[in-house]
């Protein structure tokens, strides 16, 4: 971050708190490369940290009161005390992400003291790009730094998964898992069951292209309830394909997988289930085997084999999950006719961003027939980058 810049954050935090801050923490928005709605049902999926990052500014305080602001106006100022039950305010206010992070550390290690802090940031909200999760890491990591509390990475991960519940949403473990755990240069394979991360270099000459629809995925309003009905479906549809494929004692998603192949699968969903579950569980099968084979393209530098597993996972989360819309299938379009090797949504859809594959030499065409054919008509600004995969979260002297 420029000098500059962090100096303007330090004079806000002075102008807010009345004194200075002492540490920094930083917390990366991401870009899911493939595997979408399969981690809450325990399946590896593939993202990468972005440069759009959370920034907070803290100082420790002596009591137990967490009083934060915020460089936006738009987002009021807030203070709550770190007690044992730690009460939500209205669904969407900002201050339950950092309200679910402070819960589960209480939660987990009893009383803690609280912090003055200043929130800025650049992820695009409700974009698709976990701007959320991303304030829940930073608040996290401040409150563990502020009280010198130890906790392993693996273990803050899981915490905050199951924290995010908190907001309302039932999410997976990827957004949090991987703004902890992210490494410059490269994407990370995540798998939950065990909860493990394997970093996977991204080659040199691959840009991924990432364009906001300028839908707005807002999960605190209606698209949480849309989000929210996709894992019950799973539940419904695991236990009858676990005991079709004789797994009546583990009936999970990754011991299901591990019993036949993609197709076989999903052969035995539109067999044994009824629509819509049929098309719910195909698109979980399918995907967890091409993120497998993605995880092997990008080992391989195979950018068309990559390219072609993003399509098809886009065309997966359309038809058969139902989470897309007509301005992300717009983009993905878009962004192939200008030759792109493979195009997806990124996220939870239903809104938000789409991500492209190209080589080197490409990417700039896919940014401009984006910004002509989709961004300037609807007049929007801002709304494409090339992702810069980048560093996990973590804190610094201010
Ligand atoms: P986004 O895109 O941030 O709403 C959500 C979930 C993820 C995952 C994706 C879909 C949260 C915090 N995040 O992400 O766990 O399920 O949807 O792959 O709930």
């Amino acid at each position: 971050m420029a000098v500059t810049e962090i100096g303007r954050l330090v004079d806000a935090f002075i102008a807010a708190h009345g004194t200075k801050p002492s540490r920094l923490v930083r917390a990366p928005g991401r870009v899911n490369l493939i595997g979408d709605h399969i981690d809450y049902n325990g399946l590896p999926v593939l993202p990468v940290a972005i440069q759009h990052e959370v920034r907070m500014l803290v100082a420790p305080r002596d009591d137990g009161q967490v009083r934060l602001a915020n460089v936006d106006e738009a987002f009021e100022p807030v203070t709550f005390e770190l007690g044992p039950v730690i009460p939500a305010r209205p669904a969407g206010h900002w201050a339950n992400y950092a309200k679910a992070a402070a819960q589960a550390l209480v939660t987990a290690c009893g009383p803690i003291g609280g912090l003055d802090a200043l929130v800025a940031g650049n992820i695009p909200q409700a974009a698709g790009l976990s701007s959320s999760s991303a304030l829940v890491v930073a608040s996290a990591l401040a409150l563990v730094d502020a009280n010198a509390l130890e906790i392993a990475p693996y273990a803050l991960m899981a915490l905050l998964a199951d924290a995010e519940h908190y907001v309302g949403t039932r999410g997976g473990g990827m957004d949090q898992a991987i703004c902890l755990g992210a490494r410059r240069g490269t994407a990370t394979r995540i798998d939950f069951r065990p909860l493990r991360l394997t970093p996977v270099e991204v080659p040199s000459g691959w840009r991924f292209v990432v364009a906001f629809s300028g839908v707005r995925a807002q999960k605190s309003a209606a698209a949480r309830e849309v989000y929210n009905r996709r894992p019950r479906e799973c539940a419904e549809a695991l236990p009858i394909l676990a005991e079709a494929a004789g797994l009546a004692d583990e009936a999970t998603w990754p011991a299901l997988v591990a019993r036949g192949t993609a197709g076989e699968l999903a052969a035995l969903a539109v067999s044994e289930l009824e629509p819509p579950l049929d098309r719910r569980a195909r698109h979980v099968v399918t995907e967890a085997a091409r993120v497998d084979e993605a995880v092997t393209a990008l080992r391989a530098a195979d950018l068309a084999a990559f390219g072609r597993l993003m399509t098809a996972s886009h065309a997966s989360l359309r038809d058969d999950y139902e989470v897309s819309c007509p301005e992300l299938d717009a983009l993905v379009d878009l962004a192939l006719g200008a030759g792109a090797r493979g195009a997806r949504l990124t996220g939870a859809g239903f809104g938000g961003s789409v991500v492209a594959l190209a080589d080197e030499a490409t990417a700039a065409g896919i940014v401009s027939r984006w910004a002509q054919a989709y961004c300037r008509p609807r007049g929007l600004a801002g709304a494409v980058f090339v992702a810069v995969p980048s560093e996990g979260a973590g804190v610094s002297d201010a």
